[in-house]
């Protein structure tokens, strides 16, 4: 039997069989080695290389079942960190128009750490209904350059069902886990897909006098063929591994301009940087540079500690 996880909890997965049921069950100790490429930590160099490793089962995988117990693990078409998940397809980056203030740096931020999985993110914005048309259209209009930059930008408003149906479209068949901010309405999103459902949002637990909720792991649900999983997301501190040097290579437009330089980082003032001619001249989103220069800085205060 085949089948796929969907959740994890206390070493008890939730597998989703192709049948249409689902069960709960372990993973057989001695599950196969696998070769991939990872960090060597016993090595001096502590470069990526051929390394054998044991894997456990996570959210996501394809397993084989064997007398009521997880035998196999299918190979991963790919595999992320946050959230841990297996074989996503996409990415689907919840921003609120408004509540919490919408922010082109934590834009920018969540797209590079979405980047650095090797994912390319779908953008969709939610609670539209909070802005005036005017202010509708200005965020439209600074969204365009995304959208140039070969990331769909959808807006939907998901008290009303407003846009939804674009939404629907991009997740049919498709393995999609959301990303955002809390509060950004990424549950209200999920319950608003699927008819029905009810995961908890912030509204609910409120009132119950519970204060703020997130959600703490990732559960898949069926949608539309495909799949659906509501995550915590990344905070406004994380910056998955990504190295200084690197950087630039994750905000994609800036390799449309030479820099003459090899190590540069493109800072402001660099004499004969192409990057910082082109922010100059306008041609580089403003904000997008104000972005990368922030996050080149969180990654040193990082690096320092
Ligand atoms: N007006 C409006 N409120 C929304 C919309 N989407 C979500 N909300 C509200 O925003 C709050 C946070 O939503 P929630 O789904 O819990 O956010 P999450 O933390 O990203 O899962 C809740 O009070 C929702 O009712 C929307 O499209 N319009
Ligand atoms: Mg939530
Ligand atoms: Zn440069």
């Amino acid at each position: 039997m085949q089948g796929r996880v969907i959740n994890l909890n206390g070493g008890v997965y939730q597998v989703d069989l192709t049948d249409g049921k689902t069960i709960f069950v372990k993973a057989r100790g001695k599950l196969r080695s696998i070769k991939t490429t990872a960090v060597n930590e016993k090595a001096i160099s502590k470069k990526e290389e051929i390394v054998t490793i044991k894997l456990s089962p996570k959210v996501g995988d394809i397993v084989l079942i064997e007398n009521a117990m997880i035998s196999q693990i299918l190979p991963r078409q790919n595999s992320i960190i946050r959230p841990d998940i297996a074989n996503v397809d996409q990415i689907l980056l919840v921003f609120a128009a408004k509540e919490p203030d919408f922010s082109f740096y934590l834009l920018d931020l969540f797209i590079a750490n979405i980047l650095k999985q090797k994912i390319k993110p779908l953008i969709t914005i939610t609670k539209i209904d909070k802005l005036s048309l005017n202010e509708l259209n200005d965020l439209q209009k600074q969204l365009k350059t995304y959208e140039k930059l070969g990331y769909e930008v959808l807006y939907v408003n998901s008290l009303t069902k407003e846009g939804l149906d674009a939404v629907s479209k991009h997740l049919a068949s498709k393995v999609t886990v959301l990303s955002g901010q809390t509060g950004a309405g990424k549950s209200t999103l999920i319950n608003a897909l699927i008819p029905g459902f009810e995961l908890q949002t912030q509204g609910i637990s409120y009132a119950l006098g519970r204060g703020k909720h997130t959600t703490r792991q990732t559960t898949l649900y069926k949608y539309a063929g495909g799949y659906i999983g509501d995550t915590p997301g990344f905070s406004k501190l994380d910056i998955l591994g990504i190295e200084k040097k690197e950087l630039s290579s994750l905000f994609v437009e800036f390799s449309n301009y030479n820099c003459q330089f090899r190590d540069c980082l493109h800072q402001k003032n660099a004499k004969g940087c192409g990057i910082y001619q082109a922010y100059l001249a306008e041609e580089i989103l403003p904000s997008r540079y104000e972005s990368y220069l922030k996050m080149l800085e969180l990654i040193s205060n990082k690096e320092k500690k």
